[in-house]
């Protein structure tokens, strides 16, 4: 699959300090270990719906990290994922009479233009599911092989067959440093664990599991669902966890620095795809663990149900200044939960035009140069964009007073923080 095109950032002279950033995992804010590498996996769109803002803000975020790296001198290497064959895309595409491979196609489109518009640099790798199964079975036949996975056969009326990974065999079957165990990625005690798996595409309560939170690794063909070759397996599907356990361990050098996603994907998927990528190498997957808050509306979850969802595309259609829609977003730490609200948006689209006037005016080339270090001192301060933001207004304010530097100021303004003025 191809990923949509950016513009690679301008180099701005000199460099930051070390990078600090939060992982869910360890729950501290920590450097990477040394030779951890500039790898990233972040967890891509279930395209059967527009780019909303909230996944628009995890895609910032972490666009905000490949870009201080790459000021760093990094060379990044970035993949991300399509999960183009899944329940709810399937479920839409039923729902509204549209061939799910097309409506896969369409959405995806639109997210590519909406990180276009958004400046969001593209991964090297833009990898679909269904691409991957061939990656994918040998790793599920393997894990059945060593008795970390095992097939269902049960009477509630689903067919004989489906493959599952065991947690309790994945954690006791390796021990020693780095063993992946239950909970080593998202500390939750087992009784959220399992309201969580409920809520996000587990089935804790199918019969003739050998543990409630174990997920599924292959979905065996179901008349009306599209299946793929999977050798010993039958014909199916892949499960959801396995995906981007697989793609990621494929693409990036293992373990790779760091796999993202936004704070929803905590648990079960980074937990399950930490254990499978254990349980078929004894290699952790990732140093860190990142992940993104998760944005409302006006205080509410976002959610299809209740209709209030914010579409990027629908904004921009409408004029809305894509770089005041980065700029909204990037006045929260993303690490933070928030609520999208017009009056942010209204605030966003005032700053650009302080920002857009003051690089007019420019500035001393000695005021450009203490701005930049503070944006990166804020930057390497787990990603503070917030301070950043404000250091910025500070300088619209005070030190954009001429002298001919704008250019530079710009420059920083689009290489770290991808704001396009
Ligand atoms: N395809 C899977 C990941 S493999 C998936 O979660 N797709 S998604 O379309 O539901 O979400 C895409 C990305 O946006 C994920 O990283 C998800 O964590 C993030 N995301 C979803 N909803 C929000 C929200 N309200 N706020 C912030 N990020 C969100
Ligand atoms: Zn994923």
């Amino acid at each position: 699959m191809i990923a949509w095109t950016s513009t690679v950032p301008e180099n701005v002279p000199g460099s930051g300090p070390e990078l600090q950033l939060y992982d869910s995992s360890s729950q501290e804010i920590r450097p990477l270990p040394p030779g951890a590498g500039t790898g990233m996996y972040v967890c891509g769109i279930t395209p059967y719906d527009a780019t909303h803002i909230g996944h628009a803000s995890t895609y910032v975020a972490f666009d905000l990290l490949n870009r201080y790296w790459r000021d760093g001198g990094a060379d990044v290497q970035y993949v991300q994922n399509v999960t183009d064959v899944d329940d709810p895309l399937l479920e839409r595409a039923e729902a509204t009479g549209i061939d799910w491979r097309d409506l896969a196609v369409q959405q995806t489109n639109l997210f590519r233009a909406d990180m276009e518009a958004l400046n969001v640099l593209a991964p090297q790798h833009y990898v679909g599911a269904v691409e991957t199964v061939d990656w994918l079975v040998p790793v599920v036949e393997d894990l059945l092989g060593e008795g970390i996975a095992y097939t269902v056969s049960s009477d509630d009326g689903e067919p004989d067959g489906d493959v599952y990974f065991s947690v309790e065999n994945g954690q006791s079957a390796y021990s020693g440093q780095n063993a992946w165990y239950l909970g080593q990625i998202s500390g939750l005690p087992e009784a959220t664990m399992l309201e969580l798996s409920a809520e996000r595409g587990g089935d804790p309560n199918r019969p003739g599991k050998r543990n409630a939170l174990d997920p599924l690794l292959w979905r065996v063909a179901r008349s009306g669902e599209p299946h793929w070759d999977g050798g010993t397996l039958g014909r199916g599907r892949p499960g959801w966890h396995i995906e981007c356990s697989v793609i990621a361990k494929r693409l990036l050098p293992q373990p790779f620095a760091v796999q993202g996603g936004g704070s929803d994907l905590v648990f079960p998927h980074h937990e399950m795809s930490a254990a499978h990528a254990w349980a078929s190498t004894r290699v952790p997957l990732a140093h860190h663990y990142c992940h993104a808050g998760m944005v409302a509306l006006d205080g509410e979850k976002m959610s299809k149900s209740k209709g209030n969802l914010v579409f990027v595309s629908r904004l921009l259609n409408s004029g809305v200044d894509p770089a005041a829609i980065r700029l909204a977003i990037l006045a929260h730490h993303y690490r933070s939960d928030w609520s999208w609200t017009e009056e942010g948006l209204g605030t966003a689209q005032r700053r650009v035009e302080v920002w857009r006037s003051a690089v007019r005016r420019g500035t001393e080339e000695a005021t450009a140069a203490s701005l930049t270090q503070a944006v990166r001192q804020a930057m390497a301060d787990d990603l503070d964009a917030p301070a950043a933001l404000l250091a910025v207004d500070e300088w619209c304010e005070q030190g954009a007073t001429g002298g001919g530097h704008g250019t530079e100021v710009a420059t920083l303004m689009s290489s770290l923080l991808g704001v396009r003025l």
